[in-house]
C-alpha cells in the first residue's frame, strides 16, 4: 500500500528542503501551493491550491495518510493577513483532516509563539506558557490549540514543531543557538510522521546545538535524533559580528528581533 503525505506550502523554503529528504520507497508525496511546483518525481503528485480554500483542500486531503502543515506568511504581517492565512488557513488544514479521514497532522509552528521568554529561562521547554512576540508568533499559538483541540475531540494525532531557524547555514550568532539544518528538519518531520500514536505533541525543531536554547528532550522522545551541530559556524560568526552579548537583542530573548520595537504594529487611524 503506498503512503501519501500532502505538504502544504511545498514551493516554500522548508518545503523544497524537505522533498527529498521525506522521499521513501512507498511513499507518494502531495505537494500543495499557490505557486506551480516545477519538476515533481515520479513518487510526487502537484497540487495548485490555496490554504485558505477548504472544499480544495479536502479534496487535496483526500486518500493521504499524513498532512504536513507549512503554508502560510513566514514572518510578520498585518493582522488582516495574519489571521486571513495563517489562523483561518491552519483551521482548514485541521477540518480537512477531519473531513477526509487524515489521522495525522504536522504544524510548522515556530519560536515565535515563545518568542518573549528570556533566553535566561533556557533550556525552554515545550510546555513553557506562550508569549507570542508578533501577530505571526499569534498564529503559531493559535495553531498548536487548533492541534490540541482535534486531537482531544476528533482523536487526530497533532504534532506541532517548534522550528528555531532552519536555514542551510546559521547566518547570524543567534542562530548559533535556533539552527534547524535541513537534514535535521528532514529527521524531525520524518520522526513525526512515524512515531506511534504520539496524539498532541510539542517539540522543539533546531539542531543539536552546542548553544541550544530549546529542550530537545521530548523531541528525542519521540524519535528525533539530530545529527548537526551549528557551532562549526561559530568561529567565522563571532569574528565577524563579536560574542553574543546575553542581556540584549537578539540573544536576550528567543524570539530575537521579532521582540523588537520596530515591529510595533501602527495604531489604528
Ligand atoms: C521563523 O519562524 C521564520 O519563519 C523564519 O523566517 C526565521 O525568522 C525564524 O523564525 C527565526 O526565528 O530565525
Amino acid at each position: 500500500m503506498t503512503e501519501r503525505v500532502l505538504i502544504t506550502g511545498a514551493a516554500g523554503r522548508i518545503g523544497t528542503m524537505l522533498r527529498p529528504r521525506l522521499a521513501r520507497e512507498g511513499r507518494t508525496l502531495r505537494l500543495l501551493d499557490r505557486e506551480p511546483i516545477g519538476a515533481p518525481s515520479a513518487a510526487e503528485e502537484t497540487v495548485l491550491g490555496d490554504v485558505t480554500d477548504l472544499p480544495a483542500l479536502i479534496a487535496a486531503a483526500d486518500g493521504c495518510d499524513a498532512i504536513v502543515h507549512l503554508g502560510g506568511i513566514a514572518g510578520e504581517d498585518t493582522w488582516d493577513a495574519i489571521s486571513a492565512i495563517n489562523i483561518q488557513g491552519t483551521y482548514s488544514v485541521f477540518e480537512a483532516a477531519r473531513a477526509a479521514g487524515v489521522p495525522r497532522v504536522i504544524f510548522a509552528s515556530s519560536n515565535h509563539a515563545v518568542g518573549f521568554v528570556p533566553r535566561t529561562s533556557a533550556p525552554v521547554s515545550p510546555t513553557e506558557f506562550f508569549a507570542p512576540d508578533t501577530y505571526y508568533g499569534v498564529s503559531k499559538v493559535a495553531g498548536e490549540a487548533l492541534a490540541s483541540l482535534y486531537a482531544d475531540r476528533y482523536g487526530i494525532d497533532a504534532l506541532c514543531l517548534r522550528i528555531g531557524s532552519c536555514f542551510d547555514e546559521p547566518s547570524n550568532t543567534r542562530m548559533l543557538s535556533t539552527w534547524l539544518s535541513p537534514d535535521d528538519c528532514g529527521r524531525l518531520v520524518e520522526a513525526a510522521l512515524t512515531t506511534p500514536d504520539p496524539g498532541f505533541a510539542v517539540v522543539w525543531g533546531i539542531s543539536a546545538n552546542t548553544r541550544a536554547w530549546f529542550d530537545l528532550g521530548p523531541g528525542r522522545a519521540l524519535g528525533f535524533d539530530p545529527q548537526d551541530d551549528a557551532e562549526k559556524y561559530a568561529p567565522d560568526l563571532i569574528a565577524r559580528d563579536g560574542d553574543p552579548d546575553l542581556t540584549v537583542l537578539p540573544h536576550s530573548h528567543v524570539g530575537g528581533d521579532f521582540c523588537s520595537p520596530a515591529l510595533d504594529a501602527p495604531l489604528p487611524t
